[in-house]
């Protein structure tokens, strides 16, 4: 195996990537070596999807199955060998329909087919051991002596940016919002990879065209959300436990949690939101369920001591899933694109066994002293203040504003965030999002001019919804989006992270602020690229960060 795909992979003096058995994760090299295979897969799949759109023909299912197939292999997702080898079945025939839309499609615009090789021409063997010896072909470094680590480290940022690109879009779909436009784009990134590209120029382009593909897809996922859900409000939630039966919800997945709450309704059942799904109880659909509880626990990082401790069943939807240990294995469930060997996998959305887990369980014994945080700050409720903001930037009452959010992970460099979002100055607002909010979204940050000092804008993909503000807070003070008093401090764990990271570039926002390291598959001569080019800074310390960036407003 060979994995660099992550914030938390092995580093040491000669270079940086799990190799041997395992992964920092715990992923497996078998697993590691086919989720490379499936990848290959899918971009042959690509180069036939990409030839037939030119001639007008589409797949739709072969696109959605891109998205999920991709998306199965993002850190902390799926580690479950066999389901990998049943996609790679599933993909080989998915290649083959598409390869026979493409040559029909080609015969009916009295075309010649192009013969495609490479992974358009890899047929994926039909057992465990047989894809095992293929693996070398589809490896992220195959090909570095020849390519060199530039290359190498580019094509990997494209496979990785389209890793977030393909997550976001697959929460869109499920939800019944897709886009033909980034259908277009991933078929066309696949095509790329598959292609071999050796060029500095045209690969740098893809990864900003998936930037570009992965506004588009959060966009897709804001609307599914709140088409579903209704729009964020600002809501008051508990992250103390109260007396009952519970299930603990983890992931990103709102349409499972939505599931899940009728599954459990009336009941005597409530359900707990773990992660990246604290910002469910902002949406009005589902806070309207009276046993949507609370928030338990923090991010991802800390699950295998808080799911230990929870007295009911567990269900994760989607990143970030760790080992289960033996004092939850057998109570924790599966769902989505999300596996563990000998856990159970919740299929089809029916989630009938986690309630009555859920009943079988003890629950809560007793009703903890309540603790609140509040959140839904979305784009909707921001701008509907926007005139108090624009005037309290005005008056001086507000000097700046810092986005100060992403991903958790377990490195001790992170503190970096707690102690940014603790030192930012009284007069500054602080704007957070994703499960990196953990590290200070219960300190008490105030008020100013009347709102909030602290705004939990939502989930990572709700860097859609901080885009759309600073979009409307330039035209309103008639600046770019550069102008504003407004400094993004990123951080990055998994490939979600990295697709938006390539949005704000793309988008040409500049002097984003990433951590706690840099990507490991970026070489030396990348950063100086992401540097030069579109003035992303490594965090250094967060007192003299926050002093560079209130010195350059
Ligand atoms: Fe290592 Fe991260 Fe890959 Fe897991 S996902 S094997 S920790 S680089
Ligand atoms: Fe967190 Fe895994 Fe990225 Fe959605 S849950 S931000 S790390």
């Amino acid at each position: 195996m060979f994995c660099y795909q992550c914030e938390q992979t092995y580093r040491s003096d000669e270079g940086a990537g799990c190799a041997g058995s395992k992964g920092m994760c715990g992923k497996d090299a078998a697993t590691s070596d086919l989720q490379d295979v499936l990848l290959h897969v899918c971009e042959g799949i690509g180069q036939y999807l990409h030839r037939a759109r030119a001639l007008g023909a589409t797949d739709v299912q072969a696109d959605r199955f891109v998205l999920y197939a991709f998306f199965t292999t993002l850190t902390n997702v799926n580690f479950n060998a066999s389901k990998f080898v049943l996609l790679i079945q599933q993909a080989g025939e998915i290649k083959k329909r598409v390869q026979a839309l493409y040559e029909a499609a080609a015969a009916s615009a009295g075309k010649a087919p192009e013969a495609l090789a490479g992974a358009a021409a890899f047929i994926p063997a039909a057992e465990l051991d047989g894809l095992l010896t293929q693996a070398a072909v589809a490896s992220v470094k195959k090909d570095a002596v020849v390519l060199g680590a530039d290359v190498v480290g580019l094509r990997s940022l494209v496979l990785y940016g389209l890793k977030g690109v393909c997550a976001y879009a697959h929460h869109a779909e499920v939800l019944g919002e897709e886009r033909d436009a980034i259908y277009e784009a991933v078929e066309h990134a696949l095509d790329l990879l598959a292609g071999g590209s050796e060029e500095i120029g045209p690969l740098l382009e893809e990864a900003l065209a998936l930037g570009r593909a992965n506004f588009l897809a959060m966009e897709a996922l804001d609307a599914a959300n709140t088409g579903n859900f209704g729009t964020p409000e600002p809501t008051r939630v508990r992250v103390t436990p109260r007396k009952g039966k519970a299930v603990l919800v983890s992931g990103h997945d709102m349409k499972d949690l939505c599931a899940i709450l009728e599954a459990t309704k009336d009941k005597g059942i409530d359900v707990y939101t773990h992660g990246e799904l604290l910002p469910a109880h902002s949406y009005p659909k589902l806070k309207a369920y009276p046993h949507l509880a609370g928030n338990y626990g923090g991010a991802w990082q800390d699950q295998q001591r808080e799911f230990a401790e929870f007295p009911g069943p567990i269900v994760m939807t989607s990143n970030c899933l760790i080992e289960p240990q033996p004092r939850y294995r057998g109570r924790i469930f599966t769902a989505g694109p999300v596996g563990w060997p000998g856990i159970r996998h919740i299929e089809n959305g029916d989630f009938s066994i986690v309630a009555q887990a859920a009943a079988a369980l003890p629950g809560f014994a007793e009703d903890a002293a309540e603790e609140t945080v509040t959140i839904g700050f979305g784009r909707d409720t921001v701008l509907g203040v926007a005139d108090k903001v624009i005037e309290a930037v005005k008056a001086g009452a507000i000097r700046h504003f810092f986005l100060v959010g992403g991903c958790d992970g377990a490195a001790p460099g992170r503190n970096y965030y707690t102690d940014f979002a603790e030192h930012a100055p009284q007069d500054t607002v602080v704007l957070t999002l994703g499960c990196g909010k953990y590290r200070f979204n219960r300190y008490d940050f105030g008020t100013i001019g009347g709102l909030p000092r602290l705004l939990d804008m939502g989930q990572c993909n709700d860097a859609y919804s901080a885009l759309v503000v600073a979009t409307k807070l330039a035209e309103a003070f008639g600046v770019g989006v550069n102008e504003l008093p407004l400094s993004l401090i990123v951080s990055w764990f998994e490939q979600k992270a990295a697709a938006v990271l390539l949005t704000l570039l793309a988008l040409g926002v500049r002097n984003v602020r990433l951590g706690p390291t840099l990507p490991a598959f970026l070489t030396p001569a990348l950063i100086d690229v992401l540097v030069e080019k579109f003035g992303v800074l490594p965090i250094t310390d967060a007192k003299a960060d926050i002093e560079a960036s209130l010195a350059r407003a």
